[in-house]
Parts: C-alpha cells; structure tokens; sequence
C-alpha cells in the first residue's frame, strides 16, 4: 500500500502540500480538477499542471478522487453519450499524464449525507455525524441549507451550490430510476469506458453509497457485498474495481468488512480508511481513527487489506476537527494526519508478523 492524503489544490484546500509532505509516510495525494463540473473534459494540460505543482513539493499524483459523473449517464437520458465521450477524452489525458486510479461514486442527487457537520464530542473536537431520524424530518429540498452553514466557507465534494439550487429537477429527473435501471445505467457507462482504461491501465474504483441505504426515497446500489459483487461481474475486468471505504460500507452494521474486503481479492484500487462509533444502528459519528474510539475493529480491516495483498494508494478518511483547527469538516489536517500514522503503525505490525512468524 502507499500512504496518502486527500488535497483539494491550492485554491480550496486549507492544508497546504508542505504540511502533507511532513506527515510521516506519505508519500502522495489523491486529487481533483475541484472548479470542474460533472460532464466537463478535463484538458491534458490543466492535469499535467496539477501533476507539475505536487511534484515541486516532493509528492506525486496516486489518483483522481474524483472524476465526477454527471446525471445524465446515472439516469440515462439527454446527453449520456456526450459526457461519456468526455469522461473517455478525460482518462485519455489521465493516462497521458501517467495517472492510474480514478475513483467516482454513482449516487444519485445527493453525493455522501450528513445530519451534522460540527457534533461535539466530549472531548471537545466536533466530528461529522448522521441520525436517520434527522434525514427523515427534513425536506429534502432544504437538506443543502440545513447544512450549507457548518461548511466553514468550503465547498464541499458533491455539495457544489449550483448543483443544489437544482435538487427539485434532480428529484424529477431520477423520478422513474430504480435499482435496476440504476445499474444498467451503470453498466452501459463502463463497458463505454473500459477500452480506454484497458489502453492506459486506469483502475477505475467506484465508492460506496454513503450511508448505504436509500435517502429521501432514492436507488442506491453499492451498498453491500451482493451488490458490489454484482457490479465487478457485470463488467469482468480488473480495471472496473472499487474504493474500499470502511467508513461508508460500515454505517451499515450488517456489512461485515474484513469478510468484504477478502472478497473483492483483486478489485479493491484504493482504499479509505475511517472509524465510526454508533449510538443505535442509525445514529453515529466519525470516530477517530484508533479502534478504542470507535465500533470498528481497525485491526482486522487493515489486516485484511494485508491478506489479500492490496498495494493501491490508501489515505485516512475523514477526521474530527481538533486542536482548534478550522478547515472543510472532515478534511482537516490534525486528526487525518493522526490516523495515517496509526494505519501506518497497525500496517507495520501486519507485515512484520507475518514475515517473522
Ligand atoms: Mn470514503
């Protein structure tokens, strides 16, 4: 594996590389073209840019998160074929530019949910946090507002305004999609893309539904084993594979996540590594990173990305804002850098188990 972090680019992002490349071990970002749109072609040189400005910093480019797809391929209609013909183009220059692991994510309307974005825990840090009894009290029209607040001045992935001043003809739109159109629609978007993933090597690595269940009365579909067994069947190629994030399949406590990750053996391109601690199946927050904090055993999670000789980028999830740090909540520096250092040391202990027993 190689230890990474999330950066946003210069223009959005509070953490600056420098502050990256000091966090011990890692050694690359996982980054994203941010004032794009989902739809749009990214140029060749606008990526060779990016790639040019983290490698001043002594840091490499370890994949996209993410390549954004628009709604028109999710439900089918308008101008799928056009924004399919771009998302090629974009892992044209992708691969040109020798950049490997794209992850994406097929949600529809609304990208990752949270009921709060500063839950104050008793230690004083704030976290991210998620009550279903939240979700089902609002409107879903209002669920930007509702959070629009707390974001600290950032714009956060898959919660672009202009997007959400457009939710009431997203809901029309993805009106007649359900579960099983949701993944033809899928379907036909990678067996249109995997040539050019196959040319250039490009993983292509799908992230979970987040939470994994339906919100608001919407399809989602990569929520569990069956579904995600499914999806890597229906198009059989090693480059349409998955981001393993254990803090999005896990708020499903049903899923159990070693057993998952042993059984994407192969396909899991990337991984997100995140602790949640729940106070009923459909109440919980973003933990720290250390087992102790939080539900998960992190132990067994890393131990099965071990077994099954995962050697894809891996970065720390979501972190508490701490030490009084304000930054995009969940994207901060502190606490992530906290927990790439424990995902290193559970890693390190793996390992050098294993060789010397
Ligand atoms: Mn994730």
């Amino acid at each position: 594996m190689e230890m990474t972090l999330r950066w946003y680019g210069s223009k959005f992002d509070t953490v600056t590389l420098q502050q990256i490349r000091q966090i011990p071990g890692v050694t690359g970002v996982i980054t994203t073209l941010y004032d794009t749109q989902p739809g749009e072609l990214w140029e060749q040189e606008r990526i060779h840019a990016l790639k040019e400005e983290v490698a001043a910093s002594g840091l490499h480019i370890s994949g996209i998160e993410s390549v954004n797809i628009h709604d028109d391929i999710k439900t089918g209609l308008g101008r799928r074929d056009e924004y399919i013909d771009n998302y090629i183009k974009t892992l044209e220059n992708l691969g040109k530019e020798d950049i490997h692991m794209v992850c994406y994510n097929f949600m529809p309307v609304f990208d990752w949910t949270r009921t709060e974005l500063a839950r104050v825990l008793p230690d004083g840090s704030t976290a991210l946090a998620y009550t279903q009894e939240a979700v089902d009290a609002l409107d879903p029209e209002k669920m930007f507002e509702s959070i629009a607040g707390d974001m600290n001045g950032t714009v956060m992935p898959g919660w672009e305004p202009e997007r959400m001043a457009r939710v009431k003809e997203l809901f029309a739109l993805y009106k007649d999609v359900d579960d099983e159109k949701l993944f033809a629609n899928l379907k036909y978007f990678l067996e249109a893309i995997m040539p050019v993933c196959n040319k250039y090597d490009i993983n292509m690595a799908i992230h979970p539904d987040d939470p994994a269940w339906s919100v608001f009365g919407l399809p989602r579909i990569i929520i569990n084993e069956e579904n995600i067994l499914r999806m890597m069947h229906m198009v059989d190629d090693v480059h349409n594979g998955v981001t393993f994030c254990s803090g999005s399949y896990g708020t499903n406590l049903k899923n159990d996540l070693p057993h998952m990750i042993r059984s994407l053996k192969g396909r899991i391109h990337f991984a997100h590594v995140r602790n949640l601690k729940f106070h009923s199946p459909t109440n919980f927050e973003e933990a720290p990173h250390v087992s102790a904090c939080g539900s998960f055993d992190m132990y067994e999670i890393v131990k099965a990305l071990y077994d099954i000789g995962f050697t894809g980028p891996i970065r720390p999830d979501h972190g508490r804002s701490i030490w009084g740090e304000v930054a995009m909540p969940g994207y901060g520096l502190y606490d992530r850098a906290l927990g790439a250092t424990y995902i290193q040391g559970l890693w390190e202990a793996i390992e050098k188990g294993a060789i010397r027993k």
